[in-house]
């Protein structure tokens, strides 16, 4: 039987961003350093095949930094922490290595020097996400205003309309937040933002690219956690951008191929904390069922690289 023909549209940039390569290097190095076990605070990335291969390697993920116990190393994800948890380490007299990505870290310093100069913050994020939890446990609690829509903004309550400023969580989607940030300067003329926006290169080059290829195809798959919030907003950004089957998957076996009969041109993407094997295990598993022609789609070229933290480049 001849299988049917379809164009893969391969988005470019897609998967690993610097911060993510950093941080999986970080819990590499540790481990290498310091012999297993080190112990991770949260996912080092949202990505069950990252996590799985570093606890293959002698990583232990736990939630608290009460579950590690103090005698081993302890490594905090990409995501941030909120600044109670490094001092609770250092009070335990904990080894710990920071794997905030620092683009993120770049965030809390803004949100500390506002604060310092007597701004309140309101942070455009989604409640509960750790990138949110750690950048708003930057101050003191009650201190950072969290907004999540456009809605939210007309329910803020603050101290002083001329004293505010707001900084975003990284991984949102570019359109949306400025909505957000539309509202927030209808409402408060003098708030101040970032003086480049806090969404990363990496989520916008990922958005973008998926912005050129949904108008163009049946389906779009996007490779990428439940949990990933980067992930997310690329299944979301496809939608918006015209293509009205967008899916995230974790990997081949999660594609529905009984929706995608019939159709010719599929997009093919993955979030930052996404190995590209998975890509890999997704296009073969489309070369099994369909004629595939592989079609590149670039929107930006990348050449961030970020440094492992000084302690781990030193010998043990
Ligand atoms: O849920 P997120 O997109 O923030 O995290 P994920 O999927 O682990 O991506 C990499 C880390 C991003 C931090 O900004
Ligand atoms: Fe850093 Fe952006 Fe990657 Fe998050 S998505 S780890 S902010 S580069």
């Amino acid at each position: 039987m001849t299988k049917p023909a379809l164009t893969l549209y391969l988005a470019a940039p897609r998967g690993f961003c610097a911060g993510v390569d950093r941080a999986i290097k970080i819990v590499e190095m540790a481990i290498e350093k310091w012999g297993a076990p080190v112990y991770v605070r949260h996912e080092i990335v949202h990505n069950r095949f990252v996590v799985d291969g570093l606890r293959a390697k002698g990583a232990v993920f736990v939630e608290e930094l009460d579950d590690c116990p103090p005698d081993r190393p302890v490594i905090f994800s990409a995501h941030g922490v909120p600044k109670s948890v490094p001092a609770a380490a250092q009070a335990r007299e904990m080894v710990y290595v920071d794997a905030t990505c620092p683009l993120v870290s770049k965030v809390h310093i803004e949100a500390a020097r506002h604060a310092e100069a007597g701004l309140q913050m309101v942070m455009i994020g989604h409640a509960g996400h750790p990138e949110t939890i750690g950048t708003m446990g930057q101050l003191p609690e009650g201190e950072v205003l969290l907004v999540e829509t456009p809605a939210d903004v007309a329910g803020l309550d603050v101290r002083d309309p001329e004293k505010l400023a707001f900084i975003t969580q990284t991984t949102l989607s570019v359109d949306d937040t400025a909505e957000i940030v539309a509202a927030l300067q209808a409402r408060f003329p003098m708030i101040i933002g970032p003086h480049k926006e806090d969404i990363c290169y990496a989520t916008t080059n990922r958005q973008a690219a998926v912005k050129q290829i949904a108008p163009d195809v049946d389906a779009l798959l996007v490779i990428g956690a439940p949990n990933s919030s980067n992930s997310r907003r690329l299944v979301e950004v496809g939608r918006a951008a015209g293509c009205s089957y967008a899916q995230l998957v974790q990997r081949a076996e999660d594609i529905d191929w009984r929706a995608l009969e019939g159709v010719s041109a599929v997009g093919l993407t993955a979030g930052a904390s996404a190995p590209e094997e998975l890509v890999d295990e997704v296009v073969a598993a489309f070369r099994a069922r369909f004629k595939v022609s592989l079609e590149k789609v670039e929107t930006a070229q990348e050449n961030v690289e970020f440094k492992v933290p000084r302690v781990l480049r030193q010998p043990a």
